[in-house]
């Protein structure tokens, strides 16, 4: 393979932001520093910054919802091809455990789903369904095989996992060298409050969103929290939306124990006005699970992203179609399928959002959307930093590039976009995926299959971030 050469940006990295070329060979960072040369492919990054690619630990690409009979519309080639234009070099997924499957049978399942088509590297969650003695047994096998981390849901109909199974599989993570990854909701209290709307006649989006208020979030983060102590295991909060989550997730973190919390942008850049009833049935797009808070703890929720106490921001890519499946729920806002697209505005927003609104550094920018995440899910130091030996997963940036967000600039299958016409900078002019050109001037160039499965390590509470 030829050389590439990253030649006059300033590069970022979670510690540090200093003018650098950097010398690729065989997919690796084989030099860093200024005036290198090279006989092969030069890059000019002067007046940009370069950066390690997006690490997004939260898509649901090709994701099935069984009860409402529909899939995310982005299927792995898709999806991954606008993750890639959104300078993210690297996802981690989800294998989805139907009831009675065994957990490595459906991570398999999965594998072939996603080798043929994704454009960028890859792992996935296993999402425990069913706890049993066999799926218990398999967790350490899967930690094994590189596949360190489990999803549990504390709701969502037959997807929930109840205290005690919770309690065991926590128990077999902390064991086993694995992380919990918990969606973190109080599903009596969701139910009590939907019969509540439902009775009422009470049918609008907007009762998606008072359904799931935000005690109903922090019960379930303390609990899990709880649990996670009695277990002795590692976990990550995902999706923390409010100020009220985010504390206990604090707390958690100051008595020591191995907590990290995850938000995205969409609880940082929205608002609960998008559920003003005057929006009318459309306000669909952004029924999302927990939903979208209002402004006051908007605020608060940056303070936690500044301060430290939240460690990533993934997107929660769940690309639902307006036309065809969110409209599927009129009339019954519990027949709306839960998700926003987000996987290639991830980035932009934050940058945005982020750095050029003075909130974060740059460093703190790269900490947050790759460097913390490689750190969390066992892919550090190989992804999310720029060194040598390291891959060579880079984005460059013109930081002063903007661009006015609408579905027809961005290369999901979804049919609109939560951020319609607002103006961001931070989109890549070039991605690269272990030193190959995979985006250039904001457009793919890309080979079908060509990602790779990441190697995970098994996951040291002592060295979260
Ligand atoms: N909530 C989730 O937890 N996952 C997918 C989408 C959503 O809204
Ligand atoms: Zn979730
Ligand atoms: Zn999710």
């Amino acid at each position: 393979m030829i050389e590439v050469l990253v030649r006059g940006g300033t590069v970022v990295t979670a510690d540090s932001m200093e003018l650098s070329d950097v010398l690729i060979r065989e997919g690796k960072i084989v030099e860093l520093g200024l005036e290198l040369e090279t006989d092969g492919l030069i890059i000019d990054a002067s007046d940009h910054w370069v950066m390690p690619g997006g690490i997004d630990t939260h898509t649901h690409l090709d994701h099935p919802i069984e009860r409402l009979g529909v899939r995310t519309a982005d299927d792995f080639y898709v999806g991954t091809i606008a993750g890639a234009c959104g300078g993210v070099t690297t996802i981690i997924d989800f294998s989805l455990q139907a009831q009675g499957e065994s957990l490595i049978k459906a991570r398999d399942r999965r594998l072939a789903e996603i080798e043929p088509d994704s454009v960028i590297d890859y792992s996935f969650h296993t999402i425990v369904t069913d706890v049993n003695p066999e799926s218990i047994k398999e967790i350490e096998s899967l930690v094994e095989a590189g596949f360190p981390s489990f999803k549990i849901y504390m709701t969502y109909g037959d997807k929930k996992v109840g205290d005690g199974d919770l309690l065991t599989l926590l128990e077999e993570v902390a064991t086993s060298g694995g992380l919990a990854y918990l969606h973190c909701e109080n599903d009596c209290a969701i139910t009590h409050l939907i019969e509540r709307h439902l009775t009422r006649g009470e049918t609008g989006p907007q009762f998606h969103a008072s359904s799931r208020p935000v005690a109903v979030e922090a019960e379930a983060t303390n609990r899990a929290i709880m649990l996670a102590e009695l277990a002795g295991a590692p976990i990550c909060i995902a999706h923390v939306t409010s100020e009220a989550v985010a504390r206990h997730v604090e707390e958690a973190r100051r008595r020591g124990q191995p907590v990290v919390g995850e938000t995205c942008p969409q609880y940082l850049v929205l608002n609960d006005s998008v559920y003003d009833p005057t929006v009318g049935f459309e306000m669909a797009k952004f029924v999302c699970s927990p939903p979208i808070r209002g402004i006051d703890q908007v605020e608060a929720l940056w303070s936690t992203v500044e301060d430290g106490v939240l460690q990533q921001v993934s997107s929660d890519h769940a690309p639902f179609r307006y036309e065809g499946q969110k409209t599927g729920g009129r009339g019954d806002f519990t027949r709306i399928p839960n998700g926003l697209p987000g996987i290639e505005t991830r980035l932009p927003l934050m940058f945005t959002y982020g750095v050029k609104a003075g909130r974060i550094s740059p460093s703190r920018f790269v900490e947050l959307t790759s460097t913390n995440p490689a750190r969390i899910f066992g892919m550090y130091p190989n992804k999310g930093t720029l060194d040598i030996g390291t891959d060579a997963d880079i984005v460059i940036v013109d930081p002063e590039k903007e661009t006015e967000l609408d579905p027809a600039c961005l290369h999901s299958a979804v049919d609109y976009t939560p951020y319609q016409g607002l103006i961001v900078s931070g989109f890549p002019t070039v991605t690269l995926s272990r030193g190959e050109v995979i985006v250039e001037d904001g457009e793919p160039i890309v080979t079908r299959g060509r990602g790779k499965v990441v190697e995970r390590q098994r996951i040291d509470p002592n060295s979260l971030p």
